[in-house]
């Protein structure tokens, strides 16, 4: 590198001098010193060698998890259990701009209930898109337990695009579990209530609460929920719980669970014994059994009635079509989760020691030959649980949720009183091994788990309490995910995670290899609709128009390292709509954009238009800047919204400079931008030389510099013309701004020629 060049780069690059030195130290010691110096063991060294991740290395396996009642989904890397990202799903999230830019509000709005916003979500079940059973990583769903919701995020962008608040219930559990070609993606319902939104006595519970799960029809065009051809069915108030959809043999059938089948309504200020005596008198609950296949063939052919803008299957005639069946299972259950065959399905009880093992052969004769024990209350046919079951198998106290491993027949099982996981052989009915876990896991997941071919390999445990396992916080403690080895006969614990953002409840994971994700949009993209925005802006076309709404339309952009416009005069009272467009290519080159005293915080990714509006209800100044650090000039990366009282007049003058120029300014400024170019065409002559086409992350950089250059050139011609008129004051500035534009090049240039020699680019003629 030349001596120019060093500067430039150092210039550009900042800082970062002498870095090198403090870490001598450590890189002298032994492996044997570190041990003892930490107190490490072999099987310590061992398990960090399973899950220790070099600068630069990836994870197999992305895990998305739910953010509990956070309202957001947490993303994360397998093994390494580094955190990649938090969704903002039901709940603002400002990192994202989400639930601060119109485009995100909007989606946020779609899940409002009787015209009030709610603001966060109870998410449990994550739950991927899949085709003919295997994730096929394009979309993601999540629920919301409290206010019966369901999310759609696209993978393509890690963005949440839609919400649908499900018509007739009023709390859910058991979504999001989605059918092998994703034709629908199930939620149930969890505690039992009117569908009509009025007043019901609890008198009338038998009679008018219900439970319910809904079919939520996805059109895989779209990527979109259609409640428009959903269906609900109506089911007895049971408190529904968990659900998974059938495969192989039992696709187009959907399983939930239930665990207060007694009805039971507690009361303890009526002098009533609590729900937890009532929901768990009986020994056992009942496990439903939906036709999905031909629900949804009844409802093509006309032969379901609307409500609330989707179809509602009433009890009586899923009975009389034979839609609806009901299988005894285990008291209190909570997990039911099919086999990846489709052959079987494993209910755990809570309150039981056992995991119960249930035949889909079995079921289907039964149904088949119309052998049932009798009927519920509510006319619904039970087919008796030896006619139902396979096995029982003593697992230990307090099973909950069940995965599935690679090795056909083997299982887990997570168990929440003994915090335990159980490693059992489900056809043969016998554990296989054991290991202790800190403390009390609720889900498990191991890797593509719920497909119809899971990998195996890792196990996440999903803890309730973390207790004594981090270093402590104050009362309320993180979260723990412990990764497990299960490559080998025995279990062996890998790793403990914090995760300090609300009570993860469920996981998926998927082959990272899958995923597809984007690095920038289409310039002027509306990221929540995916379509082009109308406020897209281009370099050069940036305006201020009062439009015929009676709104101050801002069509601004952003681009290392300015905003424009930079400055905005409004008068008080004045509604105003910031549209921002980031005219970057580059890779992670996100802009912000936050305002003060308006509640204004964008984030604009490369290529994304984003909108801010809000009412200017007082005069003053109101300084806005971008909140991500995008160069050595971010700081400069600003601008004043000027909110003038009502009927204000200028005075006359100009603004006034605090420092003056003079031409030798000029002649110097000029000479480091003569000497910035010489730079720039080396770096140029590189990548041109090599075959930079080959690789479109330089590409995107080639693009943006070029976009720089030309914006440098601009402004050489007007220093120019300021020069040859004498006026050398602006004619310093834009030389000064010409040389910005330079620096941006050249950075980008720098970065280009890096990636070229770093994936080994070819010289080319
Ligand atoms: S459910 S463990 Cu949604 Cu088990 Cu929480
Ligand atoms: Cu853009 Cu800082």
């Amino acid at each position: 590198m030349n001596n120019s060049l060093k500067r430039v780069s150092a210039l550009v690059m900042g800082f970062g001098i002498g870095l090198g030195a403090a870490t001598n130290a450590w890189s002298q010691s032994s492996l044997e010193e570190v041990m003892k110096d930490r107190g490490l063991t072999q099987k310590d060294l061992l398990a960090a060698a399973k899950t220790y991740t070099p600068t630069g290395g990836r994870d197999e396996y992305l895990a998305f998890s739910s953010g509990g009642q956070s309202g957001q989904v947490i993303v994360y890397g397998i093994p390494s259990m580094r955190i990649l990202k938090y969704i903002g799903v039901f709940t603002p999230e400002p990192w994202q701009g989400y639930g601060f830019d119109d485009e995100s509000k909007a989606v946020l709005a779609q899940g409002r209930i009787h015209g009030k916003d709610i603001n966060f979500g109870d998410t449990h079940h994550p739950a991927f898109s899949e085709t003919k059973g295997e994730y096929n990583g394009r979309y993601l769903f999540i629920n919301d337990k409290a206010n019966p919701r369901l999310a759609v995020i696209d993978l393509h962008d890690f963005e949440t695009k839609q919400i649908v608040v499900n018509p007739f219930m009023k709390s859910e559990h058991g979504g999001a579990f989605v059918t092998p070609n994703t034709e629908y993606v199930m939620e149930a319902a969890q505690y039992a209530a009117p569908f009509a939104d009025e007043f019901v006595p609890l008198e009338e519970f038998n009679e008018k609460y219900r439970g319910a799960v809904t079919y939520w029809k996805f059109d895989d065009k779209k990527g979109r929920l259609d409640p428009e051809m959903s269906f609900t069915f109506e089911l007895p108030p049971y408190s529904q719980d968990l659900s998974d959809a059938g495969k192989g043999p039992s696709m187009g059938w959907g399983f939930t669970n239930s665990f207060c089948s007694e009805r039971y309504v507690g009361g303890i200020e009526r002098g009533r014994p609590p729900f937890e005596a009532g929901c768990s008198q009986k020994d056992t609950d009942f496990l439903h059994v939906t036709n999905w296949k031909k629900a949804a063939e009844l409802v093509a052919a006309g032969k379901v009635k609307k409500s609330k803008g989707s179809y509602m299957i009433p009890m009586d005639q899923a009975v009389k079509e034979g839609l609806l069946y009901l299988i005894p299972e285990p008291k209190s259950p909570h997990g039911v989760d099919v086999s990846p065959d489709g052959t079987h399905i494993i209910v755990s009880g809570k309150l039981d020691s056992h995991a119960w093992v249930y035949s889909w052969d079995k079921i289907q004769k039964a149904i088949k030959n119309k052998k049932f024990e009798g009927k519920d209350p509510y006319g619904i046919p039970i087919i008796a649980m030896k006619d139902a079951l396979h096995t029982q198998v003593q697992v230990g106290l307090g099973p909950l949720h069940t995965q599935y491993d690679a090795k056909k027949c083997v299982v887990y099982t997570s168990i929440y009183v003994d915090s335990m996981v159980t490693k059992w052989d489900y056809c043969e009915g016998k554990v296989l091994d054991q290991l202790h876990i800190h403390y009390n896991i609720g889900h498990l997941v191991a890797m593509e788990g719920d497909s119809v071919s899971p990998d195996g390999k890792y196990l996440v445990s999903l803890n309730k309490l973390a207790i004594d396992r981090f270093n402590p916080v104050g009362p309320l403690h993180p979260q723990n995910h412990q990764l497990i080895d299960i490559s080998g006969d025995k279990m062996q614990l890998l790793y403990d995670m914090p995760l300090p953002l609300g009570e993860p409840h469920y996981v998926v994971a998927i082959k990272a290899d899958k995923l597809k994700p984007v690095v920038r949009y289409k310039s002027g993209w509306d990221s929540r609709t995916d379509t082009k925005s109308p406020y897209k802006t281009r370099a050069g076309r940036e305006k201020v128009v009062r439009g015929e709404d009676g709104v101050v339309h801002v069509y601004g952009t952003v681009i290392r390292s300015h905003i424009t416009p930079e400055i905005i005069e409004v008068e008080e009272g004045e509604t105003v709509s910031i549209h921002l467009t980031n005219l970057e290519r580059a890779e992670d080159e996100t802009h912000g954009f936050a305002l003060y005293s308006q509640n204004v915080n964008l984030s604009i990714e490369p290529g994304k238009t984003v909108s801010a509006t809000f009412k200017a209800e007082r005069a003053g100044v109101f300084p806005y800047y971008c909140t991500e650090f995008c160069s050595a000039l971010h700081l400069e990366m600003q601008g004043y919204l000027l909110v003038k009282p009502k009927g204000y007049v200028a005075k006359a003058g100009k603004i006034q400079e605090g420092t003056k120029y003079t031409q030798a300014d000029y002649d110097k400024q000029v000479k480091t931008n003569v000497d910035t170019q010489a730079v720039i065409n080396s770096v140029v002559g590189f990548i041109t030389s090599h075959n930079y086409k080959d690789f479109p992350e330089v590409v995107a950089l080639v693009e943006d510099a070029t976009d720089q250059l030309g914006f440098a050139e601009e402004a050489k011609k007007k220093s120019e013309t300021f020069a040859s008129k004498g006026d050398y004051q602006n004619a310093t500035l834009w030389a000064g701004q010409w040389w910005q534009y330079q620096v941006k090049t050249a950075d980008l240039g720098l970065r280009a020629k890096t990636f070229l020699e770093e994936h080994g680019a070819k010289k080319v003629k």
